[in-house]
């Protein structure tokens, strides 16, 4: 895994694996699908602190998505597992607790949660928390709960200072949203939130194999899993590949040109030639250039390609 290391970030996936408590953990917690902005900016909270207190800055993730244990599919990711530890990592957090969500976890009640797992067996000193946190069992757990709990144990409760934040326009960041903006096909617009651009992986699948014959552009297919799919189009994108980072444009829907309406994601690379056939690439999603369209011939496809190509090297210049 390409692990983007800031400091000497621990990713611990096994609570059994924590022999001993963290030295004065100061702790948040959540499912920060997407790592945006405003999660970077309360795991920089959780660092000062950390910082301010001599301690060990820890971040308690779950993986799959709750909702997807309990009950319905889960919202589709921004940031499937290996992306958002990777984000994570980059905001240089000491341990990242990647925790399976199973419903023996969801079953805890909040004062052993709080009592033998945060303090007893993590060390917390501090957490910082939403004011709309939620946990254990029930959701019985929320900020008045672990407030009592801090001063009954000792531990400090620390309110994310982001989410009020109107100042620095900070306070409408949420994962909810961004997913919106994706599925409307406005991927330009994610940046302010996300700090990078809205990103699919995949590994390149055989595709109908037509594309470089035919049409003479020929596309790397990618299939999604449990990830957010943004809205069908045309797109300028930037790749990432084994071979380093291109330029390039991608199609995403049902080629309404041809007739065998097969959902496809597929990524023309400008100035790239070689196979990537079973390799992993990044796409990032840079702008939505226009909607698919039924084109009455071959050539007048490949002359609408060349014009978004066009417009592709332009946008991403
Ligand atoms: N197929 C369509 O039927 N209509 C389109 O408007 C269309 N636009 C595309 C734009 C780009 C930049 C690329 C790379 C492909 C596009 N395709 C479109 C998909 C094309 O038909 C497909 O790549 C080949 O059929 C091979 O699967
Ligand atoms: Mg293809």
């Amino acid at each position: 895994m390409l692990l983007i290391e800031k400091g000497n970030m621990e990713l611990i996936e096994d609570l059994k694996l924590i022999k001993t408590p963290f030295h004065k953990a100061v702790i948040t917690i959540g499912n920060f699908d997407g790592v945006h902005k405003g999660h970077q900016a309360l795991f920089h909270q959780v660092i000062e602190k950390a910082e301010e207190i001599n301690g060990t800055s820890v971040v308690i993730t779950f993986e799959p998505h709750p909702l997807k244990v309990l009950g319905n599919n889960g919202p589709p990711l921004i940031t499937r597992k290996d992306q958002k530890i990777e984000l994570i990592s980059a905001t240089g957090i000491d341990k990242i607790l990647c925790l399976p969500f199973t419903r023996e976890f969801a079953a805890i009640s909040a004062q052993s949660f709080i009592k033998d797992l945060l303090v007893g067996k993590l060390g917390m000193k501090a957490i910082v928390v939403g004011s709309d946190y939620t946990f254990g069992r029930n959701r019985e757990g929320d900020l008045d709960v672990m407030q009592k709990a801090g001063k009954d144990i000792g531990f400090e409760v620390l309110t994310a200072n982001w989410i009020n934040d109107t100042e620095n326009g900070l306070e409408r960041i949420s994962s909810t949203r961004i997913r919106e903006l994706v599925v409307e096909g406005r991927v330009d617009e994610t940046p302010k939130f996300l700090g990078r651009f809205y990103q699919i992986r995949g590994k390149v699948v055989k595709g109908r194999a037509r594309g470089g014959s035919k049409l003479g552009f020929p596309t790397a297919n990618i299939k999604l899993h449990d990830e957010l799919c943004p809205k069908n189009g045309v797109y300028a994108v930037t790749v990432e590949t084994e071979a380093g980072k291109f330029k390039a444009v991608a199609n995403i829907g049902y080629s309404p040109t041809f007739d065998d309406h097969i959902f496809t994601i597929e990524v023309h690379l400008l100035d790239f030639s070689k196979d990537l056939y079973n390799t992993r690439i990044r796409v990032n999603m840079i702008k939505r250039l226009r909607d698919e369209k039924r084109f009455s011939s071959l050539e007048e496809l490949s002359q609408q390609i060349r014009k978004d190509i066009h417009l592709a090297r332009k946008i991403l210049a």
